[in-house]
């Protein structure tokens, strides 16, 4: 049986020019199908840094996956939003890690996943516990997958106590993309997050503790960005404690030069046993993160995509294949072969070029758009940047904002899958109904009558007469069609 390669929902046979032909016949490839280039605001050199990682590039996320290896169980700090039964909540979303590995395992699944998912890119330590505290762990597990698989990005996220030990370390063995989670400039509302933190063979706690996880943190970033590492920063929001604090920790990551950041809502629940979730502590709905992030575009630049993985999530952000490679199912011996990761990147290159022309094509046509309202839209999408999923089989809607300025993605809602084996799950659709508030169109591959007309009945429209469109073209078209032509509605 030929083995396929998945774009999103596009499927082909692992040979790159049967895959071409087969994306020329559904009308979206091209030889001549626009510049690959990056985003205008970055320099080509930073743009092939960060063009294949998910995470650091919005655009990567549609094409490339990351892994995450849990070889790093050990903290040395007390986050008030974690139980140390449960994934890191730092780079995580709550729910236990299913296995703990030692670098031979590590190196082990890696190669099998790099041999069967051929989007994958990156390979991150993001705990369970912390990647720089259990550094001896962190660094056998790079330096042997390095050796196996070199062109794999090796990726690290650390809370930054124990960073400023490493960083020479890390700069030695080429590790280019490193996350520090802050959440407080301020020791005093660091207080209220951290009651404590592991430091120089003593427990530190109160506003002690977290004056020295802030100058650590400070420290780690500084000497990462002289050595010229890109510092993505990762902020939980926790409502009532640090939300308003993260416009002054946005400006200050930006002075000492991060690179992106990332924040997170606070994910709270009492079963989870946290602190927090204990305590009754509350995350923000999405339009609260939402706000936040706008208020502060102009500092260091946002990432709005963050899924809140699992230490041991496998696949493209959003969905994780985890499950399919733990080490039960692993064959005996693994050796790593790369035609198909090869073959997958030759085919990407041409698809994004296409999908970066028809993102120009797309603002072109809104700027022919007057006086139309700004508006949130949900895209059903199985990734690859098109719509291409029904509307019962999402499990997550990426949410854009569009306006005669443009297409701009602003991050993703989770909910419950409504439709099972052809029925709609009511309690699911009034999940789905509260989550995408604030959103006035729905886009998908295909959505029932029954479904569409309740969620006009709340305000909220559904089409699928774009199906499979790249995203922002879809979008514009759906946008240009409803206020284009017909400015008299937008006063109804
Ligand atoms: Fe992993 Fe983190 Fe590297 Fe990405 S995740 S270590 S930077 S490869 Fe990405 Fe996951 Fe968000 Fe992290 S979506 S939780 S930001
Ligand atoms: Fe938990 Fe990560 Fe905080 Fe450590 S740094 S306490 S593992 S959330």
């Amino acid at each position: 049986m030929a083995q396929l390669i998945s774009l999103g929902s596009l499927k082909a046979p692992t040979s790159a020019a049967k895959m071409r032909a087969s994306l020329a016949k559904s009308g979206c490839a091209s030889s001549s199908c626009g510049s690959s280039d990056g985003p205008a605001d970055m320099s080509p050199e930073m743009w092939e840094r960060v063009k294949d990682h998910p995470c650091y590039s919005e655009e990567a996320h549609h094409y490339f996956a990351r892994m995450h290896v849990a070889v790093a169980p050990a903290c040395n700090i007390q986050c008030n939003y974690c139980n140390r039964k449960y994934d890191c909540a730092n780079e995580s979303r709550p729910g236990v890690v299913s296995e703990r590995l030692d670098p031979d395992q590590a190196v082990k699944k890696v190669i099998a996943v790099a041999n069967e998912v051929p989007q994958l890119s990156v390979l991150g330590i993001a705990g369970p516990g912390d990647a720089c505290y259990d550094w001896r762990k962190t660094k056998e597990t790079f330096e042997r997958v390095s050796k196996e698989i070199p062109d794999l990005k090796l990726c690290l996220s650390t809370n930054g106590l124990a960073l400023p030990d490493y960083v020479d370390e890390i700069a030695d063995m080429a590790i280019d993309h490193v996350t520090i989670t802050i959440n407080a400039i301020d020791p005093e509302i660091g207080a209220k997050i951290y009651p404590w933190v592991f430091y120089d063979h003593r427990r530190w706690t109160g506003v002690e503790a977290s004056r020295i996880l802030l100058e650590r943190q400070m420290l780690g970033l500084e000497m990462l960005v002289a050595r010229d590492i890109l510092v993505k920063v990762n902020s939980v929001m926790i409502p009532g404690i640090n939300d308003a604090h993260l416009i002054e920790v946005n400006k200050a990551v930006k002075e000492k030069g991060a690179f992106l950041h990332n924040i997170m809502p606070l994910i709270s629940d009492p079963a989870h046993g946290t602190h927090f979730g204990l305590t009754g502590q509350r995350g923000p709905t999405p339009m609260e993160v939402k706000a936040l992030q706008d208020k502060v575009e102009g500092g260091t630049k946002l990432m709005r995509h963050c899924r809140q993985c699992r230490a041991d999530a496998v696949g493209i952000l959003g969905e994780d294949r985890g499950q399919e490679f733990t080490m039960d199912q692993l064959p005996e011996t693994v050796s790593y072969d790369p035609a198909r990761r090869e073959e997958y990147r030759s085919v990407v290159a041409t698809v994004r070029g296409e999908h970066a022309a028809t993102k120009e094509a797309a603002k072109a046509d809104l700027a022919e758009v007057r006086d139309a309202p700004v508006l949130l839209v949900a895209v059903a999408t199985r990734g690859g940047g098109r719509i291409n999923l029904h509307f019962g089989h999402a499990q997550e809607f990426q949410v854009f904002e569009v306006s005669p300025g443009g297409v701009t993605f602003v991050g993703h809602r989770k909910v419950e899958q409504y439709c099972h084996g052809g029925h709609g799950e009511e309690r699911a659709f009034d999940g789905i109904v509260e989550t995408l508030q604030g959103v006035s169109t729905v886009l998908c591959a295909k959505i029932g009558e029954a479904p569409k007309d309740r969620l006009e009945k709340v305000g909220i429209k559904a089409s699928d007469a774009h199906a499979f469109d790249w995203i922002e073209a879809g979008i514009a078209a759906w946008y240009a069609a409803e206020y284009g032509t017909q400015p008299a509605m937008l006063t109804a």
